[in-house]
């Protein structure tokens, strides 16, 4: 007889049922005995739990409160243990910027990213299940940060003093000013522009931070 069979995911653990056993003694005439022996057949864990996707693709803002980001499932044909899964983050996020409910999948920021500290996350998912032993598979869940204006910019040194002979001629070169911002595109975007009254002295490229006279 064979015991352990996998079974299709909506069986339950089959239940065979073997003939009753007796005992008898030896005196004339016998006693008997009869037991009854049930036998419970876990299911063998002989699937792998499988993920819906192998791969999941997904955009958070930076700065936003934890939030809930999608749920990664995987489906597992054996049942009991060899069918129960549990999901956990095994790559690919050393600070715990991320959360991965175990049982449901549900994959959650646990903090504001910071895309001017990370851009990019590459968080490698597995998927495990309780039989013995246990196997798994892996799903990679790449995030992307994407930039918000959080950043202002900042001025190489915080004042410069130049002298300036006072018959410069017109379009004499003063100084260059230089400003960076941490940010992204338009967001990291640095223009340069001069104070009201500096205006008609002095004149900045407003590209290049070059002030003229
Ligand atoms: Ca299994
Ligand atoms: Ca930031
Ligand atoms: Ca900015
Ligand atoms: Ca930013």
């Amino acid at each position: 007889m064979e015991l352990a069979r996998s079974c299709s995911s909506f069986c339950s653990h089959s239940l065979s049922v073997p003939p009753p056993v007796y005992a008898r003694d030896g005196g004339l005439p016998p006693n008997f005995a009869k037991v009854v022996v049930r036998v419970l057949v876990q299911d063998e864990n002989d699937n792998v739990p499988v993920f819906a996707r192998p791969w999941y693709g997904l955009e958070v803002p930076e700065s936003q409160s934890p939030v809930e980001l999608c749920i990664v499932r995987a489906a597992d044909a054996d049942t009991g243990p060899a069918g129960d899964i549990e999901y956990r983050i095994t790559a690919g996020d050393p600070d715990g910027d991320f959360q991965l409910h175990v049982s449901s999948g549900a994959l959650s920021t646990s903090r504001p990213l910071d895309r001017e500290q990370r851009a990019g996350y590459s968080l490698e998912v597995v998927a495990l299940d309780r039989g013995s032993p246990a196997l798994s598979s892996t799903a990679t869940v790449e995030v992307t940060v994407l930039d918000v204006n959080d950043n202002s910019p900042a001025f190489s040194s915080s004042s410069y003093t130049i002298d300036v002979s006072e018959d410069a001629a017109q379009g004499t070169p003063v100084l260059e000013v230089t400003a960076t911002d941490a940010d992204e595109g338009e967001n990291g975007k640095v223009l340069y522009f001069l104070s009201q009254e500096a205006r008609g002295a002095f004149t900045v490229d407003e590209n290049t931070g070059r002030i003229t006279t």
